[in-house]
């Protein structure tokens, strides 16, 4: 099969997240559910090997594009692929630990201050129901927006740009955490690396 999407490999090591994340759900995190994500979307592209050229944002911006016999399989997986894909980046060790600069700008005009897009993103995250994501994207008009998605349901496919998400599926955070979802989305702050969001915004 020609271009086959890949697991990208974690570009730090499965502890350097600790005491927010611990290295053993890093593990399984990236090594099998991510991993299960590239399998299952490479398996759902096989009959439709024309998909293997494209970028899975490209994909799921145009999920329409996708025969509709595998079209759920690659929102699911292709969403998955590339939410995780993000989301180590997003928390990689480093970085600032606070918005600066014209991100801060942008997002305190959105939301008021840093305080209130913490309360407003926390907020999201703890009432999406199930699985899925909080997000901070820019709609496609440039401005920045919260809200959570369900599943693996990406901001691209909303024709928006994801500038930071967080994973609250079970498996991230479950066991560390257990049920205490707040105690992660708390947690999360303490890793988030502004310096990647901010590249982020800055390519949009
Ligand atoms: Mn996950």
């Amino acid at each position: 099969m020609s271009n086959q999407f890949e697991l990208p490999a974690l570009s730090y090591a499965f502890d350097a997240l600790e005491p927010a994340i611990d290295a053993r759900t890093m593990e399984i995190h990236h090594d099998k559910h991510h991993a299960a994500y590239v399998a299952n979307l490479n398996k759902a592209l096989e009959s439709a090997p024309e998909f293997f050229d494209r970028k899975i944002e490209d994909i799921l911006r145009n999920l329409n594009s996708v025969p509709e016999s595998v079209r759920t399989a690659v929102r699911n997986n292709g969403g998955g692929h590339a939410n995780h894909a993000l989301f180590w980046q997003m928390i990689a060790p480093g970085g600032a630990k606070k918005p600066a600069g014209d991100l801060a700008k942008a997002m305190d005009a959105a939301f008021g201050s840093y305080d209130a897009f913490i309360e407003k993103f926390s907020n999201a995250a703890m009432t999406r129901f199930g699985s899925g994501w909080a997000w901070l994207v820019l709609d496609g008009n440039g401005k920045p927006q919260v809200y959570s998605t369900a599943n693996q349901d990406s901001p691209y496919s909303e024709g928006h740009l994801p500038l930071l998400g967080l994973d609250v599926w079970e498996h991230a955070y479950y066991l560390l955490y257990q049920n205490r979802r707040a105690d992660y989305v708390k947690a999360f702050w303490s890793i988030v690396n502004w310096d990647v969001v901010a590249d982020f915004f800055k390519a949009a």
